[in-house]
């Protein structure tokens, strides 16, 4: 095969990805939306705050998309989505298998791919590698007003390295079962009065109108959303079934818009 590629230097492949990404960090220091965790919670939020126009932020921790959705169920590759949140999934080009009326199942790579690149095709920015291991906070009134960050690899260095701060008008915890982000606040900001009920036992029945129910606001400037719902209002899982996660990404991203409005 005959084949000619632009060729490019070592300096100028280095110089162009350190300008390209700090001009991303230096432009979304200053973000309207801080969304912790690109599972399935955290990317459907993102999805529809980008889409409403909002400057969203996504930092995960790990290399890759998807929080639970890519260990399926006991690491078999399918899961399963009820009605209504089909919708959500055939928005975003998921193929649906319906197996009795109202229920579906999904295979979790397309389901996480296909997430990600609405998420991204909306406009938000996700930023992968980084953890989220504080809050800042304003007082009078007193709110959550961004997240202190850091690179996972230097955590799991046990480095002591200080973390950079990004700015929002709202966090949000998608961080999943261990409510990452709402955990630090109820420690350190005992005065936000945050109490972590602690997550139940499985009854899969209830589990995912209750978690969508609870979504939201948990203090000012602090959302919940997906399994962190659960964590911190003491609700039941519900394993394999993610219908509530991606309602919960969408019910957190419409209060938060809407929040966000009235206080322009
Ligand atoms: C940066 C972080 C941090 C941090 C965590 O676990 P997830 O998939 O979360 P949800 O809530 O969107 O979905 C939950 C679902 O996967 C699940 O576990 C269900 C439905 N369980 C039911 C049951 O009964 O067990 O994704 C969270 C993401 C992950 O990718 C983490 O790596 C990431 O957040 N993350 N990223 N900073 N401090 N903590
Ligand atoms: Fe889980």
């Amino acid at each position: 095969m005959e084949v000619k590629i632009k060729q490019v230097d070592e300096v100028k492949i280095s110089r162009y990805i350190i300008k390209e990404t700090m001009e991303d960090w230096y432009q979304f220091v200053e973000s309207d939306v801080v969304i912790v965790g690109a599972g399935p919670s955290g990317l459907s939020a993102a999805y529809y705050l980008a889409k409403a126009g909002l400057k969203t932020l996504v930092f995960e921790r790990r290399l890759s998309f998807g929080g639970g959705i890519g260990g399926g169920a006991m690491l078999f590759h399918k899961l399963i989505i009820e009605k209504p949140a089909d919708e959500i999934l055939r928005e975003v080009n998921v193929r649906l298998k319906e197996v009795e009326e109202g229920v579906y199942v999904v295979d979790s790579a397309e389901f996480m791919a296909k997430l990600a690149t609405a998420a991204i095709d909306a406009g938000a920015k996700i930023i992968h590698g980084v953890t989220v291991d504080d809050v800042i906070f304003r007082e009078n009134p007193l709110r959550v007003a961004g997240v202190a960050v850091e690179w996972t690899a230097t955590q799991m260095a046990s480095l002591h390295v200080d973390p950079i701060f990004i700015s929002a008008k709202a966090v949000v915890d998608a961080t999943g079962h261990d409510a990452e982000v709402i955990s630090v606040a109820a420690r350190k900001i005992p005065e936000l009065g945050i109490v972590i009920a602690g997550e139940k036992s499985a009854y899969s029945e209830r589990a995912e109108e209750l978690t969508v129910i609870n979504t939201g606001k948990v203090a000012e400037g602090l959302y919940a959303a997906g399994m962190a719902v659960t964590e911190v209002k003491g609700l039941p899982r519900m394993g394999p079934i993610f219908g509530a996660m991606v309602l919960s990404g969408k019910a957190v991203a419409e209060e938060i818009t809407k929040d966000l409005l009235k206080s322009e």
